[in-house]
């Protein structure tokens, strides 16, 4: 196996990073590890004028930080063999007939998906959605905001849709892909036959050819486009990968027990196992467990919990009202108290920006439980009720899909809140694996370094997550017994 280096562009709904993967032979199955070169925060704007009112992403400002990333992967590994893209799912940004972006992509935190799920509905069902889809419902899910889009007047026959990532593709390259894990967030791929619903498209009024084909993860899109190559220093060939970041970090688990499930733990949490085929059961369409497309073909079957969402917007309401928050000190204090409130953290009225810590107090009320006073009663009751959902969430992915679960991965920048791993041990009864932090980076490099022939062609994603194994830091976190 040869050495070498490739480029994880990885953007979260926090913050983005450019991370350098370099891939090592050595004894056994070699190594992989990770060098972040360009970390930037992912602010959302706020517009107020005309059709464009409304939240966005400000995705040239990550464009133009990614550039920067590249410029510094270069010079620090003189070539890359390789560059890949993913990011959150569902959001996407509208190409005019000439290929320029008509618009900043919007934030499905918008409140314009209410409009498109009331469109959706009025013309397909709920059960025939998730016959085709798969999918949980939520009204973030592209396919509400498309209809939104068509409501309001924004697509024509020419319109092209490219996801996020597709889109950051888009202008590396100049090609147009949708890659399939990512397209599997927009409820319009068909579950069963991994293509595009072309007759849902037709019945929700959506251009047919709104989309461009699909491929899947480890395909080869082009070099970078040449003014680029000038600008970044090199020309880098460009792959695709999981490019939905969900499916990248279920590939970067450090997995050595099949019986797993995982909680991909960041912005959001992701909850569930992975399986061969969908499970479409009316019992876990009402659960509302989603079927998303994972790589190599596998099925991610989890649920969305709102995840450090609630967490990071209290944080930000009390920085409003000037208080100083330190992440970690907080989270000592909230460990250092005896227990937390318990609400539901998945309630709907926690989704939107805004006022966090009021929402937490109506949902600790309807409850029942005692309204939290400080930062960091909040933010205990924050973790007690993320982790109460964690348990609940898996041990439905287990009675559902009939995996047997015996070790819960969590990853992602949430695996360094000790608290939230220990109480969801606790609350899980089953032990948790905590790390690797960059999962989705490292999933985002294996499957490049796989398709360049960095590790074997042939590795399996097993042979994949062994390398994760055998390189990444972990922490592991035993059920506690229970004192009540
Ligand atoms: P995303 O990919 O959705 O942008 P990340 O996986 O980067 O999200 O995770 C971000 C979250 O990680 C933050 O909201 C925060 O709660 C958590 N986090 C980051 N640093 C720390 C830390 N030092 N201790 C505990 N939690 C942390
Ligand atoms: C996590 C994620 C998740 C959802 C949401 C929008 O970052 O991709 O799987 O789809 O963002």
């Amino acid at each position: 196996m040869p050495n070498g280096s490739v480029a994880a562009i990885d953007l979260g709904a926090t913050s983005g990073r450019v991370v350098v993967g370099r891939i090592a032979s050595g004894a056994g199955a070699g190594s992989v590890s990770l060098e972040i070169v360009q970390r930037f925060p992912n602010n959302p704007v706020h517009h107020w004028e005309g059709s464009a009112e409304g939240l966005h992403w400000n995705l040239l400002e990550q464009y133009r930080a990614i550039r920067i990333g590249l410029r510094a992967a270069l010079k620090s590994e003189g070539a890359l063999a390789s560059a890949a893209v993913d990011s959150w799912g569902l959001d996407y940004g509208l190409l005019r007939a000439g290929g320029e972006l008509a618009g900043n992509p919007f934030h499905y935190r918008d409140e314009r998906t209410a409009r498109g799920v009331e469109a959706v509905s009025a013309l397909v069902s709920d059960e025939e959605l998730y016959a085709i889809n798969g999918l949980q419902f939520m009204p973030i899910n592209s396919v509400y905001q498309l209809a939104d889009d068509r409501l309001q007047g924004r697509l024509t026959a020419e319109s092209r849709a490219l996801l996020i990532p597709d889109l950051i593709t888009y202008w590396l390259t100049g090609q147009l892909v949708a890659e399939r894990t990512n397209a599997s967030t927009t409820g319009l791929l068909d579950v069963t036959t991994r293509a595009w619903a072309t007759s849902l498209f037709s019945r929700l009024g959506l251009p047919t050819g709104l989309f461009p084909t699909l491929v899947d993860p480890g395909t080869s899109v082009g070099p970078l486009l040449p003014g680029l190559a000038a600008e970044v220093g090199a020309s880098i060939p460009v792959h695709t990968v999981g490019s939905h970041d969900t499916a990248s970090a279920v590939v970067g688990l450090p997995v050595t027990d099949e019986s797993f499930a995982y909680v991909s733990c960041g912005t959001w949490a992701l909850v569930g196992v992975e399986l061969e085929q969908p499970v479409l059961t009316e019992a876990g369409r009402l659960e509302n467990f989603t079927n998303e497309g994972g790589v190599d073909g596998r099925i991610r079957y989890l649920k969305n919990i709102m995840g450090l969402w609630i967490q990071s917007e209290s944080i930000r309401t009390w920085e409003h009202e000037g208080q100083t928050i330190d992440l970690p000190v907080l989270l000592a204090e909230a460990a250092a108290l005896p227990g937390g409130s318990h609400f539901d953290a998945n309630h709907p009225r926690l989704l939107a920006p805004g006022d966090m810590p009021a929402r937490i107090a109506e949902c600790c009320e309807e409850a029942g439980q005692p309204v939290p006073r400080t930062p960091a009663e909040f933010v205990r009751a924050i973790n007690e009720s993320l982790a109460d959902a964690f348990a609940a969430a898996v041990h439905s992915a287990a009675a559902l899909s009939g995996k047997d679960v015996r070790v819960v991965h969590i990853a992602g920048g949430g695996s360094q809140n000790e608290l939230l791993c220990q109480l969801a041990a606790d609350r899980l009864g089953l032990p948790v694996v905590a790390g690797p932090v960059e999962a989705t980076a490292l999933g985002n490099v294996l499957v490049q370094a796989r398709a360049v022939g960095l590790v074997p062609a042939d590795g399996s994603l097993e042979s994949l997550r062994a390398l994760v194994a055998a390189s990444a830091h972990t922490r592991r976190y035993e059920p506690r017994a229970r004192t009540s």
